[in-house]
């Protein structure tokens, strides 16, 4: 635990899992991949057989008539009645499913038999509302355990659900009810975030003035303030409709191929985009991958994924993944610095938690508050760590490996996108060994390659354009509305592969690093240099807790590195440290990748799903106006910066 960080972050250092994780890990050989790459049809089918319940069996594995796949053809099953029914009618009834923890404080536990009855009298109070098979449901709530249930709700009468983050405008709600011309919309009367309440029905209202396909909408109540506004013949109070009706409900089969729900990103550019999911193929593959890369045991682990249910991360590890296999889960409402900057180590401890999924911008939000937060609690239960959103750096890698994990613990670094609708390159915890930053290797039945612009894979090593070379069970089926678009995005740029968008390289042994979305890497004096490196390197100087970087036109090297930079509490900004930081990156990467400009901040601007928004910071390098503020999660900070920076960011040299 007290292991000087040096030695940790030494140049090539590896972590095998811990003996005693190892000892009782679900995979221990290569057994699982061996069989994949026998037969990676034959793989998935036996995946779908072992961890699903079927109605009925498919006729065949795969369609492919690229780029339209269909999985487990002709198959039949409930999504709902895999999450639900099966564990209770197995015995577990009373196994806890979600442990819920309020903002406020307040708690619940929910176990799998009242998931079961609360999901079934949603469900018939939606049918009620005229909901019926194909249709779409919107769902724009906080964090509370009725959000998972609207969700399965859904799936169990064959509607499609389109969960919105809660913490997105009237106008965005507008466009994705529009966009998916929802029917009902549920929702509920705020929600709490830091202590406030967040208006959700006003501004669901303000939504609704525009959107003539909603009919109904359901709101339940969770702030309890006064004056919610109710419009007659339209609105309907949660608990006015939904506990009248019965517990029980026929979860009907549906087709493999029926659309589960529809999840909108925003992408860089352009409107957002419907990513279409379906039932039998998403299904498996989350169940898949949440079992063997979180080393599921449903006896005894407690599993907690920090993400909204609002991302694909809380749709496929929170809600699916888990429930398909009967996990107890931590579901938390609120902010992690709420009343205070331990509360996520006070839920840890409290349920005793032994899976953690969070993001590298949490951790290197935690990594600037020190360490005297995790401190404070025993999180002795934990026994395995995950990352997902963005590459996390080494330093944060270890500073995860070392604080919250106490060095007992494996990480599991997950890449995926929405699109991808589960994990596709990860370790599996008790097999593979890690290397901090590195996603390392495509899990079982994933075939990845990295190519250069031209197409060809560039080998090992080597550094390239992420694709993905084969179809995969939880594979988008499309773009809601837009075939074209589909194709355009995704399968154009390489001809036959999926294009990711995210940069990757082979190192020498053979592993993968991800290294940002494409769009994002600089050129400098002709080289490709990865801002995630180049922010990897700033992270590891023990003054910076954040940083992210961007390619400013420069007349002679084409691009210069220009930084901004959070530091770690307990440092201060100054010239030396500038000069120490642009040395630090030169001896790390290499004099090329050396910033020609440093700017120390309070904050970057991120998307509300905790990305960092590189585009912008690139309007503010360039003195150009901003660009589309509008998925920040506070566009407040990103003129803090170029305020900032129009004083005080003079070049280097
Ligand atoms: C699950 C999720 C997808 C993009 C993806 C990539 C980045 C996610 C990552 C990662 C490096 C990881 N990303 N996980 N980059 N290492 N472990 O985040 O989905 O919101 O659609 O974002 O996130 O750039 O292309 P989504």
């Amino acid at each position: 635990m007290a292991e000087p960080l040096e030695a940790l972050l030494e140049e090539g250092r590896t972590f095998p899992p811990p003996p005693e994780f190892a000892a009782r890990a679900l995979v221990r050989d290569r057994g699982l991949y061996e069989r994949a790459d026998a037969d990676p049809e034959g793989f998935w089918a036996h995946q779908a057989a072992e961890l699903l319940h079927w109605d009925r069996r498919w006729d065949r594995v795969l369609d492919w008539d690229l780029p339209f796949a269909r999985w487990f053809v002709g198959g039949r099953l409930n999504v709902a009645y895999n999450c639900l029914d099966r564990h209770v009618e197995a015995g577990h009834g009373d196994q806890v499913a979600y442990l819920w923890e309020g903002e406020p404080g307040d708690r619940r536990r929910i176990t799998y038999a009242e998931l079961l009855a609360e999901v079934c009298r949603l469900a018939n109070a939606l049918r009620g509302l005229g909901v019926g098979r194909g249709d779409r449901v919107a769902i724009y709530m906080g964090m509370v355990p009725e959000l998972p249930v609207a969700m399965l709700a859904c799936a169990r009468i064959g509607a499609a659900h389109s969960v919105v983050f809660g913490g997105f405008t009237a106008d965005s709600l507008r466009d994705r009810i529009n966009d998916a011309e929802a029917s009902v919309l549920i929702t509920c009367d705020g929600a709490w975030r830091r202590g406030n309440v967040v208006p959700l029905k006003e501004i669901a209202d303000a939504a609704m003035a525009a959107t003539p396909t909603v009919r109904h909408c359901l709101v339940l109540r969770r702030t309890g303030q006064d004056g919610v506004p109710m419009t007659e013949g339209r609105d309907r109070w949660w608990h006015d409709v939904v506990p009248d009706h019965p517990a029980t409900c026929a979860a009907e089969p549906m087709d493999a191929e029926q659309l589960l729900f529809l999840l909108y990103t925003s992408g860089t550019t352009g409107r957002p985009k419907g990513i279409m999911h379906t039932t039998g193929g998403y299904l498996t593959q989350v169940a898949f991958t949440h079992r063997y890369v979180f080393d599921l045991h449903p006896e005894t682990d407690v599993y907690w994924c920090t993400a909204d249910c609002g991302w694909v991360t809380g749709h496929s590890y929170i809600v699916y993944g888990p429930l398909a296999n009967r996990a107890t889960s931590v579901m938390y409402e609120g902010s992690p610095d709420y009343p205070d900057k331990d509360r996520f180590w006070a839920i840890v401890e409290r349920y005793g938690v032994t899976i953690l999924y969070t993001a590298p911008t949490a951790i290197r939000t935690f990594m600037k508050w020190g360490t005297e937060y995790p401190e404070r609690h025993d999180l002795s239960s934990l026994r395995l760590l995950g990352s997902v959103g963005e590459p996390i750096n080494p330093e944060a890698w270890v500073w995860y490996w070392q604080h919250i994990g106490g060095g007992r613990c494996p990480i599991v670094d997950t890449w995926w996108q929405t699109e991808t609708g589960a994990i596709m390159i990860s370790p599996l915890p008790g097999l593979t060994v890690c290397k901090p930053g590195s996603a390392t290797h495509p899990l079982p039945g994933i075939a990845v390659d990295v190519v250069d612009d031209g197409g060809r894979s560039v080998g090992v090593p080597g550094g390239g354009y992420l694709v993905l070379t084969r179809p995969w069970p939880s594979m988008l089926r499309g773009i809601w509305g837009d075939p074209q678009r589909y194709h355009d995005t995704y399968w154009s740029r390489f001809e036959g592969r999926y294009f990711a968008g995210d940069g990757a390289k082979w190192d020498a042994d053979g592993y993968l690093w991800l290294l940002g979305r494409v769009d994002d890497i600089m050129l400098v004096s002709g080289h490709n240099i990865s801002t995630t490196e180049v922010e990897s390197a700033l992270v590891d100087h023990p003054a910076v807790a954040e940083a992210a970087v961007v390619g400013k036109t420069d007349p002679i090297t084409g691009q210069a590195v220009s930084a901004f930079v959070i530091l770690r509490s307990g440092y201060e900004a100054s010239d030396e440290l500038v000069a120490e930081l642009r040395e630090h990156v030169a001896r790390l990467i290499g004099p090329i990748a050396r910033p020609k400009t440093v700017l120390f901040t309070e904050d970057l601007p991120k998307t509300r799903s905790g990305k960092i928004m590189r585009r912008l910071l690139r309007d503010v390098a360039e003195d150009h106006a901003l660009g589309d503020t509008t998925t920040l999660a506070d566009p407040a900070v990103v003129e803090q910066i170029k305020a900032r920076y129009l004083t005080t960011a003079a070049d280097e040299e």
